[in-house]
């Protein structure tokens, strides 16, 4: 009896001993697995809101307003990040553009729409930023690919060697409709709706109606292919010059381009010329400094 009750006593006590293993296991296991989870949350942390002096620079200054819309674009010395956010340091050194001539629509309230553009270069492409206030931002492609002319948008208009006439199924000239989605839309030889992304880099920032689109462009010349993975784009050199205008396409809901907007006072017939005829395009020279 006596031996029976001691090994009771040795077997309860190894017992006791492993339950409070267990338990310090468990712990230690919890403790381990609650520092990793924090770990993997830093790691998919999103980088916080960009404020206005984080992204947006203030810029007070009044648009320039060109009836022509014969514009410079000034060559930049640093790498500029198209990002949506205007601290690169061409953008304080150039002065803004006017992009306030009522093209289609009536006149336009100030918080319905405003817009005004910057304009720099590198060897390799052509960069906008565009600010634009907007009341709604109405998504480009919401009502189908072939409602893309129908706004939100920002279309900007190259003309390469500046040779002008038609271009609406050729690409001796391109009407790039850039979308909020981050599309740059056009017809093709076959008549048919084609993204351009190669040609058009472009990101948004806002700050509440407030919008800032940043973009590259590559510029492409009349022998430009479709059919192609090897087209080169045109090499950019001071005093080049190029057609060129840019324009808004405000739609605010109502399923239709209630303004079009843009940099020079007319763009030909009904001024909604430039998506056929590159003669009604204003035009941009590369120099080398502000
Ligand atoms: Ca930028
Ligand atoms: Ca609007
Ligand atoms: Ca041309
Ligand atoms: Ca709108």
């Amino acid at each position: 009896m006596e031996i029976d009750k001691l090994m009771r006593q040795i077997i309860h006590r190894m017992l006791e001993k492993l339950r409070w293993k267990t338990i310090l296991s468990v712990l230690l296991l919890g403790l381990f697995i609650g520092c990793k989870s924090k770990t993997s949350d830093k790691g998919i942390e999103k980088p916080a809101i960009s404020t206005e002096q984080e992204c947006h620079q203030s810029d007070s200054s009044s648009p320039k307003s060109m009836d022509n819309g014969y514009f410079m674009a000034f060559k930049t010395e640093e790498v500029i990040v198209v990002d949506g956010c205007s601290k690169d340091a061409i953008w304080s050194k150039t002065r803004w553009n006017d992009m306030n001539h009522v093209w289609l629509g009536g006149p336009v309230d100030s918080e319905d729409y405003s817009g005004r553009f910057k304009l720099s270069w590198d060897v390799d492409q052509l960069y906008i930023l565009v600010e634009v206030v907007d009341d709604v931002l109405n998504p480009t492609l919401k009502d189908g690919k072939d409602n893309y002319w129908k706004g939100d948008y920002v279309e900007v208009f190259i003309d390469e060697d500046k040779s002008g006439g038609d271009h609406k199924f050729n690409h001796q000239a391109f009407a790039y409709h850039v979308s909020t989605e981050g599309h740059a839309i056009d017809k093709d030889t076959k008549e048919q709706t084609v993204f351009f992304d190669d040609h058009v880099t472009v990101a948004r920032s806002n700050e509440g109606n407030t919008y800032l689109w940043e973009m590259s462009i590559r510029l492409y010349d009349a022998q430009f292919d479709e059919n192609s993975k090897n087209n080169i784009p045109v090499k950019i050199h001071p005093m080049k010059a190029i057609g060129f205008s840019i324009a808004y396409g405000d739609n605010d809901g109502k399923g239709t381009r209630e303004h079009f907007v843009g940099c020079k006072k007319t763009h030909g017939n009904n001024n909604d010329d430039g998506y056929i005829n590159s003669d009604v395009f204003g035009k941009v020279i590369f120099t080398e400094t502000p």
